[in-house]
């Protein structure tokens, strides 16, 4: 990553926690971007900051605890009040997202799913005019009959990938699931493509992340712009 894009993440991960005040539940994203927030989240707490952090992966869980950010569950603490996340594409005008190339979609989901407040932070170059587009859009499969799922992903319109570690073999989530990386050529929306893949057999969760954020800080060059 280049000097001047850790400058960006790190603009909008202030930002977004700045949000943050004392008693709250928080949700800590996953990612390089979120992970520049949860250190900044980190310093705060050792300035007195009191809070409860709900961790979206095991990759975050041990950065938060390293950091000494006392962490819970949502077995505790079903209602969180703001999650701060990163995304890999956001549409400009609905705020719908593109999220899980770093492979925690399902967690981050439910996270954001049970967040009064979902804060995405990203630099400028992940606006999109339109999702699926640049990146591919990461849905996460029971590995039984994988390839039968990957069909159907096939049959919706997509060139499937199955998400594979540098040493060959299948990656796996936090939850023990492969990623089927789908480039869509269809026309089709975010948002009907979503409704299909909540219903496919074999798919546990998808990539789009529809109707759920609440603002979203973009970094650039002449500063931090909120959009809501
Ligand atoms: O949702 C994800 O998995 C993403 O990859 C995401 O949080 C963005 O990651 P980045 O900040 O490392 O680009």
């Amino acid at each position: 990553m280049d000097q001047d894009e850790n400058q960006l993440k790190m603009a909008a991960a202030a930002s977004a926690v700045r949000l943050v005040r004392d008693g709250m539940i928080v949700g800590l994203g996953s990612g390089s971007t979120a992970a520049l927030a949860v250190n900044r989240l980190g310093e705060r707490v050792k300035q007195g900051l009191r809070i409860l952090g709900i961790p979206t992966s095991e990759r975050t869980a041990a950065q938060a605890q390293v950091l000494g950010i006392p962490l819970s569950s949502l077995a505790e603490e079903p209602n969180v009040d703001i999650t701060i996340d990163g995304a890999d594409e956001v549409e400009e005008g609905n705020l719908n997202l593109v999220k899980g190339l770093g492979g925690a979609l399902l967690r981050e989901k439910i996270v954001a799913g049970a967040s009064t407040r979902l804060v995405i932070i990203i630099h400028g170059s992940k606006l999109v005019g339109r999702l699926g587009i640049h990146q591919p859009v990461p849905v996460e499969v029971v590995p039984f009959g994988w390839q039968v799922t990957a069909r159907h992903l096939s049959d919706l319109g997509a060139k499937t990938t199955l998400r594979r570690n540098p040493g060959g073999e299948p990656f796996r989530s936090d939850g023990g699931n492969y990623i089927v990386d789908c480039r869509f050529e269809s026309s089709a929306s975010a948002a009907w493509l979503a409704r299909r893949l909540d219903h496919m057999v074999g798919v546990v969760e998808h990539g789009f992340f529809i109707g759920l954020t609440s603002e979203v800080h973009v970094a650039e060059s002449s500063g931090v712009r909120i959009l809501s």
